[in-house]
């Protein structure tokens, strides 16, 4: 029994020792598998303690069960220490210097032409229309002929558009896009439909063969060219200031009788005449007029009941005036010393 304690003590003399030397978890884990693993330096111990009598038993049992103990708690209260100072080494050596500038994400803006699109379509949604889109490639239906331009038809060089084949062709218009609505739908019908449009126009500072083009339709009882003047000049007043006054022109256009331009007063003079308006006081600004009773009917929709008028705003030259941009060419060219002046604004 003497010689047993003897061991014991000597286990938690040499476990003390050798836990000075201590310096990582790795170690914490070697001593603990050396004094009370399996084959540990206690197990071995702790076998001999059959050679004694049953009164020593309990007393050497316990003797060991204290040993055990203070080297557990040792172990566990060495790898808590270390832990906290390997973690504590880790944030010293991981510093984060914030003050350092971040990676600036550059941010793009919205394109001009797309600005007074969703302008325009801001306007007529509060006024109750909704927004209605359609296909580019068309065919020569509903790009033409629905709108009473058969072919041979002298306004359809005018309309000149690039075609796929005989029947297919790009949209000069946005007017199919009307059109399937009103083949789809009985009044009231109030619309606006923005989107590209497609003329053989070769390209210079004031033309080019893709623009873009807001149109508008409202179909109902009793709709009149009263209600036509009234809503454009509600709608030219809110797009380009309240001071904003309206001339409408006769004109011509097969799919609306009476047709009308409307011009609106110089927004550079007020009307005095300037270089903007070219010393005429007035813009041209779009094309409008009554759907002709014809179209109604082809999209069954009886004419002696209803009325609708219809007009057509050209996108690329309400931007170029807006922002006093003088080649349309700009617009398409995304060159982005030309596109950031737009950041922010
Ligand atoms: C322009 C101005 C316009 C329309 C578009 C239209 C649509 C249908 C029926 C009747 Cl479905 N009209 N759209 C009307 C007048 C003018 O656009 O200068 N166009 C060549």
């Amino acid at each position: 029994m003497l010689q047993i304690k003897e061991s014991l003590g000597n286990i938690q003399k040499s476990f003390t020792e050798l836990l000075k030397a201590v310096r990582t978890l790795a170690d914490v884990e070697v001593l603990r598998v050396r004094f009370l693993g399996k084959k540990g330096e206690l197990t071995a111990v702790l076998r001999g303690m059959s050679a004694l009598s049953a009164e020593e038993r309990p007393i050497v049992g316990q003797m060991a069960n204290d040993v055990r103990i203070f080297m557990e708690n040792a172990l566990s209260t060495a790898s808590d220490e270390i832990g906290r100072t390997e973690k504590a080494q880790l944030l010293t050596a991981q510093t984060l210097d914030i003050t350092l500038p971040g990676i600036s994400q550059p941010t793009g803006s919205r394109h001009p032409l797309y600005r007074v699109v969703d302008e325009i379509c801001d306007i007529f949604l509060k006024l109750g229309y909704t927004i209605a889109e359609g296909p580019e490639i068309e065919n020569d239906v509903y790009g033409f002929e629905r709108l009473r331009l058969p072919e041979g038809h002298p306004a359809r060089d005018e309309q000149d558009t690039f075609y796929i084949s005989d029947k297919i062709l790009l949209r000069p218009q946005t007017s199919p896009v009307q059109v399937r609505v009103m083949d789809k739908t009985q009044p009231p019908i109030k619309i606006v439909c923005p989107g590209k449009v497609y003329r053989q126009d070769a390209l210079d500072s004031t033309h080019s063969p893709i623009f873009h083009q807001i149109e508008g339709l409202f179909v109902d009882r009793g709709v009149t060219m009263g209600d036509l003047i009234g809503s454009l000049r509600l709608f030219t007043r809110k797009l380009f200031g309240e001071d904003t006054k309206i001339r409408v022109r006769p004109h011509h256009f097969p799919f609306t009788e009476p047709s009308c331009e409307v011009d609106i007063s110089c927004w550079g003079c007020g009307g005095n005449g300037c270089r903007i308006c070219k010393n005429e006081g007035w813009i041209e600004i779009l094309g409008a007029g009554m759907v002709h009773p014809e179209v109604l009917s082809w999209s069954g929709i009886d004419p002696e009941i209803y009325s609708g008028f219809a007009f057509g705003i050209g996108i690329e030259r309400t931007a170029m005036g807006r922002y006093g941009i003088e080649d349309i060419r700009l617009l398409f060219e995304n060159d982005l010393r030309f596109l950031r002046q737009f950041n922010g604004l």
